[in-house]
């Protein structure tokens, strides 16, 4: 496989209004990032991807666009992104916009003037059709209700796959296009290092659009059904990489949910669509058709078992981008870990067993000190838009506010978008003035400032996977070797392989509260990380775990395996 520079990175998303506050106003900011760039060159990250800063009306917290050269205020000036690019740069780190391009804001000018002129020629620019014909299709909104709203002032309406405030891009028109590309390779040259792709998915439909059969009392059809019928998206994505990414050398990585396992090498493959795009196997499961108030909690061995499915399905054919949480996910933590076993060693168990999987491991802001879901009390608390439709889906089934509430406190985006903690002061030390959205309590036992010095911390502990990565000794089994899970069937135990040509490494958590016995395939000559002070000296052919032990072995393996 051909080398790329990108492959042995560790990437790290800011969510920018969350992030750091620098002049008060309650919003974290450019700025902000900027004052934090040794925190994060000190935790050892490369690649930094940031939620949208682009100027917008904020209705879906940044991923509706007005305008695409712009910076929105609220997170500071154009200059202060030149300045951030260069900052990053200079301690030798990348920063990754988001790319927001299935829908733009409705106040940006291309809506306007479509509303202007709805024949006209930014009418094309949108799926715009008559009102009087009625709903040209019966899909549901990602957020609730139809994906169909009155174009205000005209007779016509338009097509929203996410907010009303989120009208689709018609990409089917090559104008459209030329638009984004254009817009694409302007960022490439301010010197941005790639992208993070959007619900890149979604700009495909499936045309002619028709009614699917309707899954919930409303008589509407989940989008993603319509996507499953989509055909030929490739075309748009190769245009795309062809006219922008590929010129720059860019990284990009998908955010593709509904995925289609026979098109993974034409997306990641060595010639692929994409640099790389997340695994969403793991979060995806549990979720419910019928929204969050039916979903279950997902247990250590599915969780494990769904990883090694992405793994097998990647196989060396290219790199999964591997997550435990982001900006629309409850914490990691709080969502795989079994309620009440929540403490400091399941949580390094947990980074670290996705950590060393094949593919490029992502951390979200707060995640490497172990921030933990918030236990909202009423919906007044939660400002997400995605939240309050679920909390509506929940109660319109019958379910009773407190079990719908319940729902919120496990799924809601805001889990992840309280602000970060960085000390134990007044607001985490987000910031001086009133945080947009409250912080999680919890602040005073779980921030920055406790972690950061502390030899057995969490933070410490992110610290040293990511070292282990970037080690080269390690290079040839962490970053291109394959993985090859052990001992599959035995229960609560993830474990697996990373298979270089020269080095194997043994990768195991014991994924539960009692210890367990695990037989060892060769002899270990090095434990490269432990997430706890004692190791069982046992015997050459057996290993002792402790309740949410986790180790990284290298091996000297037996003849023949
Ligand atoms: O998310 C796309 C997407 O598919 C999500 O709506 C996802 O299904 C949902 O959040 C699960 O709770 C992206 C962004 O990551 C998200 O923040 C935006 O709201 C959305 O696109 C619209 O731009
Ligand atoms: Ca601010």
């Amino acid at each position: 496989m051909e080398r790329q520079w990108w492959h042995n990175k560790v990437a790290y998303q800011i969510y920018p209004k969350s992030f750091y506050d620098s002049n008060g106003d309650g919003i974290g900011d450019i700025p902000g990032i900027m004052e934090r760039l040794d925190y994060l060159k000190y935790l050892g990250v490369d690649i930094l991807w940031l939620s949208p800063v682009y100027q917008s009306p904020l209705a879906d917290q940044g991923y509706d666009i007005s305008d695409y050269y712009k910076i929105d205020p609220c997170f500071g000036t154009m200059r202060d992104m030149e300045a951030l690019i260069k900052e990053a740069k200079k301690r030798q780190m990348y920063i990754l916009m988001d790319l927001v391009v299935n829908h733009c804001s409705d106040e940006h000018l291309w809506f306007k003037k479509a509303m202007a002129d709805p024949e006209g020629e930014y009418g094309n620019f949108f799926y715009l059709a008559d009102q009087k014909a009625g709903r040209p299709c019966n899909w549901r909104s990602y957020f609730g209700g139809s994906v169909w709203e009155p174009l205000p002032g005209t007779d016509k309406q338009y097509l929203h796959m996410f907010h009303k405030k989120q009208p689709d891009l018609n990409w089917e028109n090559p104008k459209v296009r030329q638009e984004i590309y254009k817009m694409i390779n302007w960022w490439l040259e301010k010197g941005v290092a790639g992208f993070r792709l959007d619900a890149i998915i979604n700009i495909k439909k499936a045309l002619p659009m028709k009614d699917y059969p309707a899954d919930r009392p409303d008589g509407l059809a989940d989008a993603g059904v319509m996507l499953a019928h989509a055909e030929d998206i490739g075309e748009f994505l190769r245009e795309m990489k062809e006219e922008t990414f590929q010129k720059h050398d860019a990284f990009t990585v998908g955010e593709v949910f509904n995925d289609k396992p026979e098109e993974l090498a034409a997306f990641i493959g060595e010639d692929g669509y994409f640099s790389s795009m997340f695994d969403f196997r793991e979060t995806v499961m549990g979720t419910s058709p019928k929204g969050w108030y039916d979903s279950r909690p997902v247990t250590g061995e599915e969780y494990k078992q769904a990883c090694f499915e992405s793994q097998e399905q990647s196989g060396d054919l290219g790199f999964y981008s591997n997550i435990i949480e982001n900006h629309d996910e409850p914490r990691g933590v709080s969502h795989y870990l079994p309620e009440g076993q929540v403490c400091e060693a399941s949580k390094k168990m947990l980074a670290g067993l996705y950590f060393m999987l094949r593919g490029i491991p992502f951390i979200y802001q707060g995640q490497e000190i172990g921030m933990e879901n918030v236990d909202f009390q009423s919906i007044d608390e939660v400002d997400d838009i995605s939240s309050r439709a679920e909390y509506q889906v929940a109660l319109d089934a019958g379910v009773s506010e407190e079990k719908a509430m319940d729902a919120v406190r496990r799924y809601s985006r805001d889990n992840a978008r309280t602000p970060m903690q960085w000390n134990g002061n007044c607001h985490a030390g987000f910031t001086v003035g009133t945080p947009w959205l409250r912080e999680n309590p919890n602040y005073r036992r779980i921030n920055v400032e406790e972690q950061r010095d502390r030899r057995d911390s969490v933070f410490q502990f992110y610290r040293s996977l990511i070292a282990l990565r970037k080690n080269p000794e390690y290079e040839d089994s962490l970053i291109y070797g394959k993985c090859i899970p052990y001992l599959r069937e035995q229960k609560n135990l993830m474990a697996y392989f990373r298979r270089g040509e020269n080095k194997t490494l043994l990768v195991m958590g014991n994924f539960q509260e009692i210890p367990q016995k695990v037989k060892l395939p060769g002899v270990c000559e090095k434990v490269l990380i432990n997430n706890m002070d004692w190791v069982d000296d046992g015997t050459d052919r057996e290993m002792g775990l402790k309740g949410w032990q986790y180790v990284v072995l290298e091996m000297r393996m037996q003849d023949g395996l």
